[in-house]
């Protein structure tokens, strides 16, 4: 019997996955691939013969190792196990999972802790863009106990904050990949923007729903659904994504006026059901959007005042704070999101 795969299980944000060291892997992409469709479950819709929970939330993978560059202590691939195909993408990368890096990196001794508060510089290879998280290190070991709350998780945790700068074209290689504001694709008015992670955001009005639903009605609105993916599909190669049928980006983001105080209200679909909460990247790019006169996100949008823009991207579950910096000309400049993590188990996964 083989003796497994070393393996953390971590709540990242509002999502869970396996946490690896990219020496514990196989090196080759196949093999791992193989080895981490067997060891989720999937292709199968309850991934019952694995550890995937299910949902494409809870089927992620982060795999890490010590960083050769400069700028970062630690380098991040994030990769998607889908449920019920047999497909482990690359594609895309996930702010939620990102709070887990800086925790498992200091555990698994890649970051020495330092003080206090540990911050550790992520190279997010999925994007090449490096990310920095504050980590929570009393006596130099990482804590997880504190009296943060994010929305969408229970109870409180200590605080993972994530900070962002030079983000805008992580994917597309433009903020505004078509050179527009907004696009109309399908008889719809979009905008197709990247500010971290690929997005088309649309007006929930204009898809005949108001915005502010919940996960489980829009999940069975079939036509809905149906609608989005024929947007989808044409907009992955007009934001330079090519062919999207089997990715997970670009994601559909369903803009409304907010509904309990914040900047907006979004609903998400990552692509193919709706987002219990929103990715963190996706809150960013929403928020974004929001910024640029013109969109219709803006139009919807209540803006606070001044050059550092507390906004709150309200969901399904609670709403997503993100802290967007525009420099004089009106760009964002950089970006913050409060995460929170927690360890939950630490062993050997088997396939
Ligand atoms: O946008 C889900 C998540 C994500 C991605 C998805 C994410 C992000 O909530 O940064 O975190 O959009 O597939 O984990």
């Amino acid at each position: 019997m083989s003796e497994g795969v070393r393996a953390m299980w971590m709540r990242g944000g509002t999502s869970k996955g396996g946490f690896f060291l990219a020496a514990d892997l196989p090196a080759d992409a196949d093999a791992r691939d193989a080895f981490l469709l067997r060891a989720y479950g999937s292709p199968d819709m309850r991934q019952i013969d694995g550890m995937g929970g299910a949902d494409p939330l809870t089927s992620k993978v982060a795999v890490v190792s010590r960083s050769a560059r400069e700028d970062a202590d630690v380098d991040y691939l994030f990769l998607q196990v889908a449920v019920d195909q047999a497909v482990v993408s690359d594609a895309q990368n996930c702010g939620n999972m990102l709070a887990g890096v800086g925790p498992f990196a200091i555990e698994r001794g890649l970051v020495d802790a330092d003080g206090e508060q540990t911050e550790v510089r992520i190279f997010m290879a999925n994007t090449g863009k490096v990310a920095i998280a504050s980590v929570r290190t009393p006596g130099g070991q990482v804590t997880y106990d504190g009296d943060a709350r994010i929305d969408g998780v229970p109870g409180t945790a200590a605080p993972v904050p994530l900070a962002f700068a030079d983000i805008a074209g992580s994917s597309c290689g433009a903020l505004l990949p078509t050179g527009n504001v907004v696009d109309t694709i399908d008889g719809v008015q979009a905008t197709l923007i990247d500010n971290g992670m690929p997005c088309v955001v649309l007006r929930a009005q204009d898809l005949g729903i108001s915005g502010h639903e919940d996960r489980a009605t829009l999940d069975a609105d079939t036509a809905l659904k149906a609608r989005l993916e024929r947007i989808r599909l044409l907009a992955g190669p007009l934001m330079r994504l090519g062919d999207v049928a089997v990715q997970s980006v670009p994601k559909m983001m369903l803009v409304a006026a907010p509904g309990a105080g914040g900047a907006i209200s979004v609903r998400s679909f990552i692509p193919h059901r709706c987002h219990a909460s929103i990715g963190v990247l996706g809150a960013v790019t929403v928020a974004t959007a929001c910024l640029l006169p013109d969109s219709p996100a803006h139009a919807l949008a209540v803006l606070p005042d001044g050059a550092v823009k507390n906004m709150q991207v309200e969901h399904p579950s609670g709403a997503t704070g993100c802290v967007i910096d525009v420099d004089t000309d009106g760009k964002v400049s950089r970006a913050a999101v409060l995460r929170t993590a927690r360890k939950l188990f630490d062993g050997a996964l088997f396939d």
